[in-house]
């Protein structure tokens, strides 16, 4: 059976308003590009004509302006899940235009084939190669793929003539069986395959096939500055002093980093630091740093849900796809960040907050307590079963207005219980059995900024007893105040006095 070549509007037209879609792809690699703007445009056409038009959409992390850029912009969005980090949808979002339910990356395809979000009506891939059986070589990222082509009622292929059909190996394509089937996920080191190299799908359920030769963008990343190169060298010193004390294992631990700068600028740090050994990453996404340390030999081996590369590094990439054959495996999201493997392999994790409080909970979602930033991502799959769990972020941003340390803070993605450290470029504040005052003094004195260091000792001091000593009254006075004056220093604890 050959499937049809379709238009990207005829198959736009196989989309409803209230349908359920599903998305492949994890960050902007692997993501459809041409199908999704046809839908925006029949929305829009939709709209014009006085006729509803919204999806609901599921996606295996953020996507690429093609996706929610689009569909933000043509309000054709009900509902999204799980995260995102595009300007328009981020708008979308905070002012409920767009429903948003943040999600753990690990849990969303288990908790759709659970039925918690409905049937799905369609579901649309980016697919490097295909063939009339409906086995797919998928992109250069997976997300959600197995399940929503499992419970699709249709499928819409975009076969994307840019990806190199070399890709072809690279995939362990897995799903596990659901509760009360379930068994162990069988990886016991980052590099075992426990699937398939292709996706199988039903080919009946495939309505056709769009053309793309789009081969998307992907910016390079901005050269580190002075402060994400010190907190990159105090990660890096930080785990080689781990390595000295024994408390990581000589053979060193595989890593997990989340996506950024400050991740880049890390992975960069420790490929110059000869105390570390070479070591294998299992993680969600692969950035152009790690490709530069397997070139190097420092990084034997990455297994990640997507390689979120430059367009200059996916082009080396493809240059080299030979040489990188055997270091590099690409797993759904459902894997890639499983709880059971990252306990299992015990992972050293690398996530970023936006604000740490000095008790060590971790705020990296909300600004200020309220506005949606991108989502919680992968970093509470790794952190709270992680061997070492890090956070990283400047000690100040805007200018130094705000404090990314903070005496409570405004939002919890992770709470005291799974951060084991906290690193800024003032120094790191190793959290592991300190009781919650000793954190605090730790915090404070290692990695809050000085302009804000009397400030924070001064909430400490005014609490009043209990295992945490908070002011409840003034726990968010560093919030309340940069609302009111745009400065979180010129916080004024002695009104809270009584
Ligand atoms: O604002 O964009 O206006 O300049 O937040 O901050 O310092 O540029 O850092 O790009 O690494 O993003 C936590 C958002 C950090 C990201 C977060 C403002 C700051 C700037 C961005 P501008 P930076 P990054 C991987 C795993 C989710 C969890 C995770 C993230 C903007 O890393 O989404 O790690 N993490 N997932 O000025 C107000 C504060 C602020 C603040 C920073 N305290 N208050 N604004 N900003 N701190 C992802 C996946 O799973 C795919």
């Amino acid at each position: 059976m050959s499937f049809p070549i379709i238009s990207a509007q005829q198959a736009a037209e196989y989309v409803k308003d209230g349908y359920n879609v599903g998305f492949s792809g994890f960050t902007a690699s692997g993501t459809p590009k041409v199908v999704p703007p046809a839908i925006a445009e029949l929305a829009e056409r939709e709209h014009a004509a006085g006729r509803p038009f919204k999806i609901s959409m599921f996606t295996g992390a953020s996507t690429n302006d093609f996706v929610d850029g689009a569909l933000a912009r043509a309000k054709a969005v009900n509902f999204r899940t799980p995260y995102q980090s595009c300007k328009d949808m981020r708008a979308a979002l905070n002012c409920h235009e767009a429903h948003y339910a943040d999600a753990h990356l690990s849990e969303l395809a288990q908790k759709m084939r659970y039925g918690f979000f409905g049937k799905l009506n369609v579901a649309i891939l980016e697919v490097a190669d295909y063939n009339d059986n409906g086995e797919v070589v998928l992109g250069t990222g997976l997300g959600i793929a197995p399940t929503i082509v499992a419970m699709a009622d249709i499928v819409i292929l975009e076969h994307n003539t840019t990806i190199n059909p070399k890709l072809r190996g690279f995939h362990d394509v897995y799903m596990p069986l659901d509760p009360p089937y379930r068994r162990e996920i069988p990886i016991y080191k980052p590099s075992d395959r426990i699937g398939e190299v292709v996706l199988k799908i039903d080919p009946k359920k495939i309505v056709g096939v769009v053309e793309s030769t789009n081969p998307g963008h992907v910016a390079p990343f901005s050269p580190a500055d002075e402060v994400t190169m010190r907190i990159g060298a105090n990660v890096c010193d930080f785990l080689a002093h781990e390595l000295r004390a024994g408390r990581i294992p000589k053979e060193f631990l595989p890593m997990q980093s989340g996506v950024g700068n400050v991740a880049n600028a890390v992975l960069a740090g420790l490929g110059e630091n000869d105390e570390i050994p070479p070591f294998q990453m299992y993680t969600e996404v692969v950035q152009d740093s790690v490709l530069e340390l397997m070139k190097h030999g420092k990084c034997r081996f990455a297994s990640t849900c997507s390689l979120s590369i430059s367009d200059e590094a996916l082009h080396d990439f493809y240059e080299n796809i030979d040489f990188f054959r055997d270091k590099i495996v690409l797993r759904p999201g459902e894997i890639s960040n499983n709880p059971e493997i990252v306990r299992r392999l015990g992972l050293i994790t690398m996530n970023t907050a936006l604000e740490a409080d000095i008790f060590g909970n971790v705020n990296s979602t909300h600004v200020l307590g309220t506005k949606m930033m991108n989502g919680i991502g992968g970093s509470g799959d790794f952190t709270r079963n992680a061997y070492l769990s890090i956070f990283s972020c400047p000690s100040v941003t805007k200018g130094g207005s705000i404090s990314n340390i903070v005496p409570m803070a405004s939002h919890i993605d992770h709470s005291e219980h799974s951060v084991d450290v906290i690193i800024t470029e003032q120094g790191v504040a190793d959290l592991r059995g300190l009781d919650p005052i000793q954190r605090a003094e730790k915090i404070i004195d290692n990695c809050a900024n000085p302009t804000y260091r009397p400030l924070l000792r001064e909430y400490l001091s005014m609490g009043k007893g209990g295992q945490t000593p908070h002011t409840l009254h003034a726990a968010l006075a560093f919030h309340e105040e940069f609302m009111n004056s745009g400065n979180m220093a010129a916080t004024d604890f002695s009104k809270y006095a009584k």
